[in-house]
């Protein structure tokens, strides 16, 4: 039995509509946030040395990181979600579901550090000097990145289906959180392809019964 360590409101919450849209069989273990911290409790360092969320144990096997995850559940229970090999489908495939967490992640928590800076309690004195180097690394790094990675994925959507062709993938599964807090945090009226697709798999059923099984979710 695969057992989904969930991790409330996190990237777990995909593993959860993959598991729905395969119709593999799985069990969630709940794990809540410290709310102060908002970091994961110290009983995910006992399922894996990082402690992260999405992580899920199949008999004696433990999986983390999404992107393997979701390769580790499309292999052995949901071939449906691989495009066939050496295909253009294929080359999108792997090219989503590693830009996902290798390119528009990182520029999204970078965001959102360097918002959090600017508004951290601080002395008086010392504020307007971490607020001027958080405006400069956002203004010269973080959201012309950001802008270009949305534009090229706006293009990519209103373009495509799906992220690899035709039928939904694996790809869609991993693209799903960073696009879902890009809505929540960026303006989505620049991104109405964007916007248009979110839409989309939120209305899938087994996205909505992943939402049923996996508890409040702030990203749908
Ligand atoms: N690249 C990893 C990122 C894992 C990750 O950072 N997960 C977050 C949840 S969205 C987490 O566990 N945060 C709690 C913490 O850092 O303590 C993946 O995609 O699995």
């Amino acid at each position: 039995m695969i057992i989904i360590h969930h991790l409330n409101n996190s990237r777990s919450q995909r593993i959860l509509w993959m598991c729905e849209e395969i119709g593999v069989d799985y069990q969630i273990k709940h794990y809540q946030r410290n709310s102060k911290t908002q970091l994961a409790p110290k009983e995910l360092f006992d399922v894996h040395p990082l402690g992260k969320s999405p992580v899920i144990t199949d008999g004696d096997i433990t999986v983390a990181e999404s992107g393997a995850i979701i390769e580790y559940l499309a292999r052995n229970h949901g071939k449906q979600l691989i495009p066939k090999q050496a295909t253009p489908e294929y080359r999108q495939y792997n090219y989503w579901l590693h830009f996902a967490e290798g390119s528009l992640m990182p520029q999204m928590l970078l965001k959102l550090i360097f918002d959090k800076i600017k508004t951290a309690p601080m002395p008086f004195f010392i504020k307007p000097i971490a607020k001027g180097i958080a405006n400069k690394v956002m203004d010269g790094y973080v959201a012309p990145n950001i802008k270009n990675n949305m534009a090229f994925i706006e293009k990519h959507l209103q373009e495509n289906k799906w992220f690899a062709g035709n039928k939904i993938s694996g790809a869609d599964i991993q693209m799903s959180f960073p696009l879902e807090a890009s809505m929540m945090r960026l303006k989505s009226n620049d991104y109405p392809g964007i916007q248009k697709y979110v839409d989309k798999i939120h209305a899938r059923s087994a996205y909505k019964k992943a939402l049923e099984n996996g508890g409040p979710y702030d990203y749908a």
